[in-house]
């Protein structure tokens, strides 16, 4: 019997790369490529093809599961769903809506994260949010400040057009793997790549220029770009006088960062930042690509706009190769913040805080009495649980016992909570500390759309049958919300996508028909639109169509070293891992390659603490404390180590200062210590 091939969408990183999963007999039996996807092109990264490894696994969660003592007992659906509205219910009844928290997931549909985040509003509930606050809560911020959208301005193949690539704060070789090539066509083609980075990468192999900074000095490394830009006349006058405001405020803000001082601040030479900022400025086409190195600070909202900034200082916007790019993290990401999964959004960036937001969405859904006002963001619901002022909480798809900074006190303000019930695939240190866990369906088992980095809308068709009596998250939510009394009555996915069509105006012409084969690229506000690959070409949606300069000042980062705490830890990520790790380190062709928590320490500092390469170290912070294998390189900074957060085990030690604006954690720096184990 032939095979069928269902086309679908890789469930990892916010590429966005288009496969087919080969079926037989009701069987995903391998991957066939893609050829004429226009991200990847027929290539995936090593996750992507190792990821039919997780879908019949052992551990997958096949039924729902109760808290019994130490153990859990196996109940039927209707058993959880009573449990469920009794648990939400009750705090609601003695709490009111503000005691119960939402956190929706950035690997789920965007049909699944409209319908959470509505359950969530409809029981007058704020508190909804997403992974997207650990992430790029800062871009949402700072570009709609300044740009008027938070969105990639360019599409991924157009990097290739660019002349000068700006990469600061992001590994893409590693993070985004098959986004790198599209940089490599670039080089291939004469582009200038420049990497800002502390440590040295696998991106930073792909640089003609690298600047090792201290961590948390971003601003001041574009400020001084920026400097030298205004002091030699590379400024884009015309540009800035058409489609700007602010630029005199900007230009008195710059003064101060002559190269020297940057030089003093990152620890980048005055020569080096001089060339660089002339690459970016004379350029005809450059690229700024970012990520978490840019925005999980403490200062993240202004490196964002640092980067801004830059960008409107020499008018490389709204054209071929040029563009603003912060790479999103998450395979749905960018929908789940679209669907409005945060805590200060309705769907579409409506804002939670705007009473014509409220009519509208109260005429749309025929519901009365939806909450106004911004609710708890996913770092301040650990917050409010451990206060005792969170009651309850739903949690899909996310591991925040894992994933939020200082994980131990947020696994105590989970187990705080009344009750908690966690929708996952598999058993994590999350679901572990639920009353009641819901075995959902993973990508391949269900049908959805999803929206890459470059706002690509994609639709994923359902290959195989989940396992056991595992649902679809949509399924779930819809049971739910009728046990809680709502209507919900959605038949599939294509039913919410219409509702979506309706209510969000970005996505108002993107209907199931028109997303085969490839997908349509938002805004595509009605069915004949063709979408809008590239942003800003006729102007920005702010005020008299123009953009904003923004001047932010340095800071440094909220947690000095000491002479307790000598080193910095930065923590990211591995390419063979994802996130939290639930889903690669159950696939044995990826765990095999990277079984175990490392940390990567210079050879000289490993010198001084007589660390030899493969030692098993103590890494200690005012948190607390974790082991980890040594691994010594000459590509790290003296006095800052890494360490990736895949193993659940470095969030213990990681700082819980947040930006104030986008409320997102410093994840890139904390103060450590090192000791040798016997
Ligand atoms: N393989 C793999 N791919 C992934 C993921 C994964 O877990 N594994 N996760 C996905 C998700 S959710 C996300 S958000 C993205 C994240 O993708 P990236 O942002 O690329 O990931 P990170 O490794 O966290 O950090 C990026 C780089 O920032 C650097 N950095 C640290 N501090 C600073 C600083 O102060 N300034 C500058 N300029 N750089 C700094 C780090 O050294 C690192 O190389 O990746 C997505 N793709
Ligand atoms: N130290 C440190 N901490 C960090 C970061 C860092 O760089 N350093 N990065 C932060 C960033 S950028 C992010 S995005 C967060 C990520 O934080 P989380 O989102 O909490 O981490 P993930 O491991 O991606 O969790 C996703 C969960 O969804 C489950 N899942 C997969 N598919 C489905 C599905 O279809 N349905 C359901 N219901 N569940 C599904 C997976 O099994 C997994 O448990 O971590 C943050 N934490
Ligand atoms: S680059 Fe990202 S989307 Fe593409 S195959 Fe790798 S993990 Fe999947
Ligand atoms: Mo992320």
């Amino acid at each position: 019997m032939a095979s069928v091939l269902v086309p679908t969408v890789c469930p990892y990183c916010a590429a966005g790369c288009g496969f087919f999963i080969a079926v037989q007999k009701g069987r995903a039996l391998g991957i066939e490529y893609m050829p004429d996807h226009p991200v990847n092109e027929g290539a995936l990264c090593s996750k992507g093809n190792a990821v039919l490894e997780i879908l019949d696994h052992p551990d997958r969660l096949r039924t729902p599961l109760r808290r019994k003592g130490d153990g859990w007992e196996r109940i039927s659906w209707d058993e959880a769903l009573d449990l469920i509205a009794k648990g939400l219910g009750s705090a609601l009844k003695r709490c009111g809506p503000d005691s119960i928290g939402f956190l929706s997931s950035s690997k789920c549909s965007n049909e699944e994260n409209y319908l959470f985040q509505k359950l969530a509003r409809s029981i007058g509930c704020r508190n909804v949010d997403s992974c997207a606050r650990l992430c790029h809560a800062p871009s949402v911020v700072g570009l709609n400040r300044t740009l008027g959208a938070a969105g990639m301005t360019n599409p991924i193949s157009d990097i290739a057009n660019s002349k000068c690539i700006f990469i600061i704060g992001s590994n893409l070789a590693e993070n985004h793997p098959v986004l790198s090539r599209w940089v490599h066509r670039a080089r291939d083609a004469g582009a200038t790549v420049i990497v800002a980075d502390p440590r040295r990468t696998h991106t930073t192999w792909m640089a003609d220029t690298f600047f090792p900074l201290k961590p948390g000095t971003d601003v001041a490394l574009l400020n001084g770009l920026a400097h030298v830009i205004i002091k030699e006349g590379l400024v884009n006058r015309s540009y800035i006088e058409e489609h700007t405001r602010g630029f005199e405020d900007l230009v008195a803000a710059m003064v101060e960062y002559t190269p020297e001082r940057v030089a003093d601040v990152t620890g980048i030479p005055a020569g080096d930042i001089v060339r660089a900022a002339r690459s970016y400025a004379k350029s005809p086409a450059s690229v700024i690509l970012y990520s978490m190195g840019i925005t999980q600070h403490t200062t993240g909202t202004d490196n964002v706009q640092a980067i801004a900034n830059l960008a409107l200082l020499c008018g490389q916007l709204g054209r071929k190769g040029t563009g603003v790019m912060p790479l999103r993290g998450q395979n749905n990401v960018q929908g789940a913040c679209d669907m409005g999964a945060l805590a200060e959004f309705y769907p579409g960036y409506k804002k939670a805080d705007d009473p014509e937001t409220i009519r509208l969405f109260e005429a749309g859904w025929g519901i009365e009495g939806l909450p106004l006002g911004k609710g708890f963001a996913a770092t301040e619901m650990i917050e409010k649980a451990a206060e005792g002022r969170l009651r309850a909480m739903y949690i899909m798809g996310e591991d925040p016992a894992s994933s939020e900074p200082c994980s131990q006190n947020a696994q105590t303000a989970l187990k705080a909570l009344d009750f908690l019930v966690v929708q996952d695939i598999f058993m994590t240190p999350t679901a572990k500390l639920a009353d009641v866990v819901l075995p959902a369906a993973v990508w391949a088992e269900k049908d959805g759309s999803y929206t890459s980095t470059e706002r690509r809308v994609q639709w994923s068709s359902k290959a195989i049958e989940p396992p056991g009596s595992a649902l679809s998250d949509l399924d779930i939510i819809c049971r739910v919300a009728g046990r809680m009394g709502l209507d919900f009555s959605y038949p599939d996915a294509e039913s919410v996508l219409a509702e979506i069509n309706r209510l969000v105006p970005q996505y108002g012409g993107i209907t199931r028909e028109r997303l085969d084969p490839h997908g349509l690229v938002w805004p595509c506000p009605d069915s004949c639109h063709p979408g809008t690959p590239i942003l800003h070409a006729g102007g920005f949606k702010l005020d008299g169509g123009r953009a904003a300069f923004v001047p932010v000042r340095y800071r440094p980062p909220a947690e000095p070293i000491s002479s307790e705490y000598p080193f910095i830890l930065t923590t990211g990520r591995v390419t063979v891992h994802h996130n939290a790790g639930s889903m690669t380190r159950r696939s044995p062709s990826l765990q095999k390659r990277e079984p175990d928590l490392f940390l990567e320490v210079n050879l000289k500092d490993a010198q001084e603490l007589d660390v030899a390469d493969g030692d098993e170290v103590t890494v200690a912070s005012d948190r607390g404390e974790t082991v980890a294998v040594a691994r010594l390189t000459d590509g790290m900074k003296r006095g800052v180590v890494f360490m990736p957060f895949h193993f659940s085990r470095t969030n213990i030690l990681t700082s819980e200062f947040t930006d104030d604006e986008a409320r997102i954690p410093e994840f890139k720096v904390s103060a450590c210590k090192i000791t040798k184990r016997d």
